[in-house]
């Protein structure tokens, strides 16, 4: 049976900046997640977003299909649609899940953009209330988010309002995923996951779950065989993990953790929010993270090719679907 961590706690209410700096830092030098709680979300919001995606996950298939995910990454992802780990997973992850990104109208320049474009939504009349729902939780969670890149900043020696420039969080390409995973007991042997092992993609992510146990991480990658330790859930808190694009930005100082989540049989929510930044931003190594005997380990690459590359590495063509099932 895998262990439990043990993740540093960053409270956004604590009035000692350099504490929340320090713990953050060991985190993510020690394994990329921590926990952030006080961040501000009423626990009965969060509880209402959970009621509400349940809402959305309970319905037919059918009718969950006529929101099948759209060329902008918008909409419904049925179970199998994503393959995370190639080399270990059998046919993807038993998990189905919904994209909510930036609400940009059809009639606006940055429509053109890959990962912007309007959202698809359920009718308010078989979810009432579930797109504004949808829509303030996405906005509180940028708020919280830009927070806590200001103290990732901070602990990467550079000013605190570094990632608040425009080309960086400015028209952040943020993107709110619910989660659901049925049930299908996980089996790694057989390569069964309720999602596969993989790091994410971009600055940070935010993740929320019920209190059903189920996501492990694996602090070294390269380790035979791997160790996976359980992250446990933390009640209105957030467990927060860095994405490769900050990996890349520090220059593999800090850490990109790669996990995964096993099913044990019972059903489980969760909802990610994925903060990368804007599509010109060019992530390339910073200047902290570098030096004549540490030189750049990855070239420059701007934020929407990157993230593009890993979306269509990851996720079913569309042109696979018919009639709401997958040749
Ligand atoms: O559901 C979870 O606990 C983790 C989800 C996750 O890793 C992801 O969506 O990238």
């Amino acid at each position: 049976m895998a262990t439990t961590t043990a993740l540093n706690c960053i409270s956004l209410s604590e009035p000692d900046v350099g504490k929340s700096v320090a713990l953050l830092k060991q985190a993510c030098l020690d394994c990329g997640f921590f926990y952030v709680v006080d961040h501000g979300i009423s626990q009965e919001f969060m509880d209402e977003v959970f009621a509400q995606s349940k809402r959305f996950f309970d319905l037919p298939h059918d009718e969950k299909m006529k929101l099948l995910r759209n060329e902008k990454h918008r909409g419904y992802t049925p179970i199998l649609d994503e393959l995370l780990d190639q080399e270990n997973q059998v046919n993807g992850d038993y998990k189905e899940g919904y994209y909510i990104g930036v609400e940009v109208s059809e009639d606006d320049p940055q429509a053109q953009k890959p990962f912007f474009g309007p959202n698809l939504w359920p009718s308010e009349d078989l979810l009432p209330g579930w797109r504004q729902t949808m829509e303030q939780y996405h906005k509180e969670a940028l708020t919280v988010a830009r927070e806590v890149a200001r103290i990732i900043a901070l602990a990467l020696d550079l000013e605190a309002g570094f990632f608040d420039k425009p080309e960086m969080l400015g028209d952040p390409i943020a993107v709110l995923r619910l989660l659901h995973y049925e049930g299908k007991v996980s089996n790694p042997g057989r390569g069964i996951y309720g999602a596969g092992a993989h790091s994410d993609y971009g600055l940070i992510t935010l993740l929320a779950t019920d209190d059903v146990v189920g996501l492990q991480i694996c602090k070294d990658r390269d380790a035979k065989p791997r160790i996976w330790e359980y992250v446990a859930p933390v009640k209105g808190g957030f467990i927060v993990n860095l994405g490769d694009m900050l990996e890349r930005w520090s220059n593999c100082v800090f850490r990109s953790t790669l996990h995964r989540v096993i099913v044990d049989g019972q059903e489980r929510y969760s909802i990610a929010y994925f903060v990368e930044p804007s599509h010109e931003c060019l992530v390339e190594c910073l200047p902290t993270c570098t030096s004549e005997a540490n030189p750049p380990k990855f070239p420059p690459v701007t934020c929407a090719e990157y993230l593009s590359k890993r979306y269509k590495d990851t996720h079913a063509d569309l042109s696979s679907y018919n009639n709401g099932y997958r040749a």
